[in-house]
C-alpha cells in the first residue's frame, strides 16, 4: 500500500516534470531564432543546403533518363547501342522512358532488348505536360505565331514549350525516378564516341559532384527576353532563399554574367547531356525558383528553355566544385561535338579533336571559357 503511494507520488511529479520540460522545449523552439539555436563557438564554414557529407557506401543510385517520342525509336535505340557499349554494359545502370502519349508496343519491346539493364516506361499527367491554369492560351498562340514570323528557333512550336517546361520543372519530380540519386539525360541520335572506364556516377558521388556537362553554348536571347529580369525579381522576392546559397565569389555565377549580374551573358550548359543529382531540383530552394519562372508564364508565351533554366540555377546554387566538366566523355548532338583533346584519348574514341563541329574553347558560341574563369576566380 505504501509503495503504491509512493510510486504515484513520484509518477505524478514525473508527469509534472515532462509536461514542464515540454512547455520549457516548445517555448525555446518558438521564440528561439534560428541563429540563437545554432549558435556556436566554432568558426563559421558555410555549408551547402545540399550538403552530402554523410556520403555512404551504398551502391550509387542512378538511372538514365530518356524523354521520348515513340516515332523517335530508331533514333534512341542508335543512342543507347553506343551508350552501351562505351559505358553501361559494364555498369548496368537502369533506363527510364519518359512520354507524353504511350509507348507503343514495338517501342517497349525493341528497347527492351538493348543491353541487361533494366527498362521502366512512363506516361506523363497533365499536370507535368499541359498548360497550368493561369495560363492564357489564345495570348500564349499568338505569340507563337509572332515569334515564327520572327524566325525565332522552335518559336512555333507548342510541344517544344511542354518539352522545356517539364525538362526545367518536372521530370525529377516523377514517380519512376522517386528510387533514384543520380541521373543521366540522354535523347535520341546523340552520339557517344569514347569508351569509359570508369564509374561516371560513382565518381559524382565519391566527389560530391552534383552536375556535369561536356558542352556549353550561348542562348538565343529572343527566346528568353525577360528571364534574367525575373532571375532578378526571385532574388529580390525570395531573400531566405538567397540566405542558403552560396556567397557570390564561391559560386559558378561568373559562368552566367559578365557584370556582376546586370546582365545575362546567355552562357548555359546544354542540357541534352547532364549527369547530375536530383538533390538540386528537388530542393526547396530550385522549386520555389521554378514556381516564380513558371507563374510568369513565360514557358508559353516566350520560349525558355530548360538549358538556360537550369544552368542559371545551378550557377547560383552551386558551388564551383559542385559543377564538373566531363571533358572525357566523347558526345555529338546534332552536328555539334565534344571530343576529347589529349594523346590517351586516341584510342579510346572514335572522333579526333580536328573533325567537324568540335565545340571548342575558341568557337564564339562556347562558353569554356566563362566557365574556366568562373571556377578559377
Ligand atoms: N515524348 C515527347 N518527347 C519530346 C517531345 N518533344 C521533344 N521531346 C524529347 O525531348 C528531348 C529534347 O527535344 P529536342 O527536340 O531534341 O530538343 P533540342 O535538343 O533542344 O533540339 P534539337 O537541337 O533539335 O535536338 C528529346 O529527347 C526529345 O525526344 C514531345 O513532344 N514528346
Ligand atoms: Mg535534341
Amino acid at each position: 500500500m505504501q509503495s503504491w503511494k509512493f510510486n504515484r507520488r513520484h509518477a505524478g511529479l514525473g508527469l509534472l516534470g515532462s509536461i514542464t520540460l515540454a512547455l520549457l522545449l516548445i517555448s525555446f523552439y518558438f521564440f528561439a531564432s534560428p541563429a540563437e539555436l545554432f549558435r556556436s563557438n566554432e568558426p563559421h564554414t558555410w555549408k551547402s543546403f545540399l550538403d552530402t557529407s554523410d556520403v555512404d557506401h551504398e551502391p550509387v543510385r542512378a538511372c538514365y533518363v530518356i524523354l521520348v517520342r515513340n516515332s523517335e525509336l530508331d533514333g534512341i535505340i542508335s543512342s543507347i547501342t553506343q551508350l552501351e557499349k562505351t559505358f553501361n554494359d559494364k555498369y548496368n545502370y537502369p533506363y527510364v522512358f519518359l512520354n507524353d502519349e504511350e509507348f507503343t508496343d514495338e517501342f517497349k519491346e525493341r528497347t527492351s532488348g538493348l543491353g541487361k539493364a533494366q527498362k521502366f516506361y512512363g506516361t506523363l499527367d497533365s499536370h507535368m505536360w499541359g498548360y497550368p491554369p493561369f495560363i492564357n492560351q489564345t495570348l500564349a498562340a499568338e505569340r507563337r505565331k509572332e515569334m515564327a514570323a520572327a524566325n525565332v528557333i522552335y518559336g512555333d512550336s507548342e510541344s517544344y514549350r511542354h518539352m522545356c517546361r517539364f525538362q526545367s520543372g518536372f521530370f525529377f519530380r516523377h514517380p519512376l525516378l522517386d528510387p533514384y540519386d543520380y541521373y543521366w539525360r540522354v535523347e535520341p541520335n546523340v552520339d557517344f564516341l569514347c569508351d569509359i572506364d570508369y564509374d561516371v556516377f560513382q565518381f559524382m558521388k565519391d566527389n560530391r559532384k552534383l552536375y556535369g556537362f561536356t558542352l556549353t553554348f550561348k542562348e538565343f536571347m529572343t527566346t528568353i527576353p525577360s528571364l534574367w529580369d525575373t532571375v532578378r525579381n526571385f532574388k529580390r522576392d525570395h531573400p531566405e532563399v538567397m540566405a542558403r546559397l552560396p556567397a557570390k565569389e564561391d559560386s559558378m555565377i561568373k559562368f552566367i554574367t559578365d557584370d556582376d549580374g546586370e546582365t545575362y551573358n546567355s552562357c548555359h550548359f546544354w542540357t541534352n547531356f547532364e549527369i547530375a543529382s536530383f538533390s538540386l531540383w528537388r530542393s526547396t530552394e530550385y522549386l520555389k525558383y521554378f514556381n516564380y519562372l513558371d507563374k510568369t508564364g513565360n514557358f508559353f508565351y516566350e520560349r525558355w528553355g530548360d538549358a538556360p533554366v537550369h544552368s542559371i540555377a545551378a550557377a547560383m546554387m552551386l558551388r564551383k566544385e559542385e559543377v564538373h566538366f566531363f571533358h572525357d566523355v566523347g558526345y555529338r548532338h546534332t552536328g555539334v561535338m565534344h571530343c576529347p583533346v589529349g594523346d590517351k584519348y586516341r584510342d579510346k574514341c572514335s572522333c579526333k579533336p580536328t573533325d567537324p563541329g568540335q565545340w571548342d574553347y575558341y568557337l564564339t558560341g562556347s562558353c569554356l571559357p566563362n566557365f574556366d574563369n568562373a571556377v578559377k576566380t
